[in-house]
């Protein structure tokens, strides 16, 4: 045994999921397979453990199910049968529909559809862009996630990248907001330890549901979904009112005091009460604890922007560490994500610049409707290219979805790592390689380090990275552009700013020994970034006033093709106020009527969205489906504890194991997305249930406004 340790060859690597700690990985290898990946302990932020997703990511790549070669359906759309082909045979394939398409309806008649299956810069989020500019296709835009958050942190203090997690270690009051930490950004929770045993720090959750998370915490606060708005600013009224503004910070680095100030007014912790369900009390103690304990900080987690308000909710709170001044100290401030220090240029990696003028764009979250002729597309979509994403499980209304790749007269291509939900429906499938074999400089959005993965195993089969195929793919539509011949390291050099100031002393030949290095934004004792004001806004300032929207510029960080900072659109309020959800029992009684309850569908502990969900290990730990009940609620209904029932609304249902508990209030749901569809009893998961419709910045998902009834399946 000991022997054979000694032979093994250990590779480093870096996570490739889209989570905000990008863990620093080694691979080792014994005679060509790869027979375990741990985490680096070196790694000051991920510091060697792995979540229980990734424990067994060596056997993730010999899982018998993995997608090998090209495949052509055979069966209806739908039933999973597939035949193996040939590359050339599936790209001819491919060319062949694409060019009769485009003849008949014109290019925009192709849109592709992609996600964060993958974080990787040359196989991520943007891998196609670049191509389908090329092709002409419709614009994707890509809004699952963080969208609203980033619009409403750029028009708030700009593209920075704020709180370092790791500074948290020296924090004296901590807020996680809308954050289920100990799932979803587990390696920061040490930190947050830390600074509760070497500083005394108060952690505390705000979170419609007693989470892992807020069951560690010293305080757990229970909100109403989409109401973090009024409550932020019933914190600003609390502290304005009692004389905790830090005066001096305000009038040197913030801009709008007076603005937000009239703002605020109209939140009393009373009416705050009434939308939130917080008790006016406890509004004035946080208000007075997060303002004179100093360093306070935010940690805002992506659910806060799942409603119709949550882009000014992010914005509210946001504004709160100018107002008190906690950015002057280490440990001070909030953290969005850190990724805006990331010096890329999106500019090449996605060539906006290929796109014709007056190309149309259509949201992914739209995806239904865009499939099914509820959105009256001309030309009507008549080709989808899904890689990196499986929107059957994680697109909201999913039903329709279903509904619109049925169509016969659709050519579905799927790039995959396993026959998904989604990937059943495709014409095409393509294979995928896994992590250990491929190379790629990761994309991070929780920490500040830059992180190389290097390849440690052949790949299986015949599966390309994303990268390659697009290559392929380019080569098969005659283009014959230099970026197709670029070389991975080529691509690389020109995909960031090497010389910005961030990059300094980092290279790729230093990055392909250490296997990452952190930027050079300072230490995380030391690093204050805002003391002394020096926000990115277009004043400078924090901008509790946005100068964007009073200029009636709508800004959109969305990664649609490149990162578009300011399109004009829809006005924004030039002050963040509180938008009220679109699906609450006060803005809609007559549908409250016949569905009562609010759902909130929050990440799973043990899968990665959907990812692992195949895996038996993390079945288990996961559990199957279930859905939290308040027991009052339960009872009305004559729901017992581990009885199955149906979660259902006028847009779909799917079922799943009552699970009784106080954890959620009276009225509230919970249950996880992530569970594959096809694995529940009904074939349908979360997403049957969840509307379409978009958030008031960034045009985020709603899906924490979501009425539903519960019945004994
Ligand atoms: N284990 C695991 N980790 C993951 C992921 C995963 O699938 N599994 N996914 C990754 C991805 S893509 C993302 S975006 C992040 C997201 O990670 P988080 O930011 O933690 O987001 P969620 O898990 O969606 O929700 C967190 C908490 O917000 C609460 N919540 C829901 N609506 C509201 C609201 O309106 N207001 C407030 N205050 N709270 C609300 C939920 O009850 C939940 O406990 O996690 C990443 N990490
Ligand atoms: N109800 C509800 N819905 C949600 C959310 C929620 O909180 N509630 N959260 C939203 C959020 S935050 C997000 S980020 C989205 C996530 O939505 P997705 O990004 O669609 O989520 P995944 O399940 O990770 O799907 C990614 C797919 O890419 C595949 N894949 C992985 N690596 C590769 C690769 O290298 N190449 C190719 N071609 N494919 C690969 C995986 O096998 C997987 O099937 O979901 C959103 N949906
Ligand atoms: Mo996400």
């Amino acid at each position: 045994m000991s022997a054979h340790i000694s032979e093994t060859r250990v590779v480093r690597g870096a996570c490739p999921q889209d989570c905000p700690d990008t863990c620093a990985f080694l691979y080792h290898v014994e005679d060509g397979k790869l027979v375990e990946v741990t985490g680096d302990p070196e790694h000051p932020m991920t510091r060697g453990g792995l979540c229980v997703k990734l424990k067994n990511f060596a056997e993730h790549h010999y899982n018998p199910d993995r997608l090998l070669y090209p495949m052509k359906r055979v069966g209806p759309k739908g039933s999973g049968q597939f035949e193996r082909i040939s590359w050339d045979a599936a790209l001819a394939e491919i060319k062949t529909r694409w060019t009769e398409i485009i003849a008949q309806y014109g290019t925009q008649a192709i849109m592709p559809h992609a996600y964060l299956g993958h974080q990787g810069t040359l196989n991520g989020l943007t891998a196609g862009d670049a191509f389908f500019n090329r092709l002409g296709s419709t614009v994707a835009e890509k809004t699952y996630c963080e969208s609203g958050s980033s619009t409403a942190w750029i028009m708030t203090v700009g593209p920075t990248g704020g709180l370092d997690v790791e500074s948290l270690a020296y924090s004296k009051y901590i807020i996680v907001w809308g954050m289920n930490m100990l799932n979803t950004n587990l390696h920061a929770w040490p930190f947050i330890l830390d600074a509760r045993k070497k500083r005394g720090a108060k952690v505390v959750v705000i979170d419609p549901v007693r989470t892992r998370t807020a069951k560690q915490a010293d305080w757990h606060i229970p909100i109403k979904p989409g109401t973090d708005a009024a409550l932020a600013l019933g914190m600003i009224n609390v502290i304005i009112a009692e004389g905790l503004v830090d005066q001096d910070y305000v009038d040197k680095y913030t801009v709008g005091f007076d603005e937000l100030k009239a703002r605020a007014a109209e939140f009393p912790p009373e009416r705050v009460e009434q939308i939130t369900a917080i008790p006016a009390a406890d509004i004035r103690t946080l208000a007075r604890e997060y303002a004179t304990s100093q360093p306070s900080a935010i940690r805002q987690g992506v659910a806060v922007e799942r409603s119709p308000g949550g882009g000014d909710a992010i914005r509210a709170i946001t504004c709160l560490p100018a107002l008190v001044g906690a950015w002057r100290h280490v440990g001070g401030g909030t953290v969005e994500m850190p990724i805006w220090e990331f010096p890329f240029k999106f500019d090449f990696i996605c060539r906006p610049d290929w796109i014709k003028p007056g190309t149309r764009v259509v949201n992914e979250l739209d995806l239904g409707e865009a499939l099914t002729g509820a959105m009256q597309l001309d030309p009507p979509i008549k080709s989808l290219f899904v890689y990196n994403s499986n929107p059957i499980s994680q697109a909201p209304n999913a039903g329709q979805i279903v509904e619109g790749l049925k169509r016969d007269d659709l050519f579905t291509v799927v790039s995959e790592l396993f026959i998904t939900d989604t990937a059943r429906y495709a014409d095409i499938l393509l294979p995928a390689t896994m992590q250990a074999e491929q190379y790629d400089l990761m994309v991070t959005w929780g920490h500040l380090y830059v992180m190389l993965n290097q390849p440690a195993i052949p790949a299986p089969g015949e599966c390309v990275p994303n990268i390659e195929l697009f290559r392929r793919l380019a080569k098969t539509m005659g283009f014959d552009d230099e970026y197709w011949s670029l070389s991975d390291d080529e691509m690389l050099m020109r995909c960031y700013d090497w010389a910005s100031p961030q990059m300094q002393g980092i290279t790729l030949d230093l990055l392909k020994e250490k296997g990452y290095m952190r930027l050079n934004v300072g230490d995380p004792d030391k690093r204050a970034p805002h003391a002394e004001g020096g926000f990115k806004t277009p004043s400078g300032k924090c901008e509790f006033k946005s100068s964007m929207a009073a200029n009636g510029d709508f800004v959109v960080p969305v990664w649609r093709s490149g990162y578009e900072a300011m399109q004009p659109g829809t006005p924004v309020d030039p002050v963040p106020n509180y938008i009220p959800s679109q699906e609450a029992p006060a803005a809609n009684p007559t549908l409250a009527g016949r569905y009562p309850l609010n759902m909130v569908s929050p990440k799973p502990h043990a899968f990665l969205n959907t990812q692992y969900g195949n895996e038996p290990l993390q079945q288990r730990r996961q559990g199957e489906q279930l859905i939290v009940i308040n027991p009052s609620d339960a009872a009305k209904r004559q729901i017992e504890h581990g009885t199955y029932v149906r979660v259902f609304n006028d847009r779909g249902s799917f079922e799943a194991r009552a699970e009784l508990s106080e954890d959620v209030m009276i009225g509230l749901l919970m249950t996880n997305v992530g569970h594959w569809p096809g694995h529940n009893r009904t074939g349908t998961a979360v997403n049957s249930t969840t509307p379409p419709r978009h958030a008031n910045l960034g045009k985020a998902g709603t899906y924490s406004d979501n009425l539903v009834e519960v019945a004994r399946a």
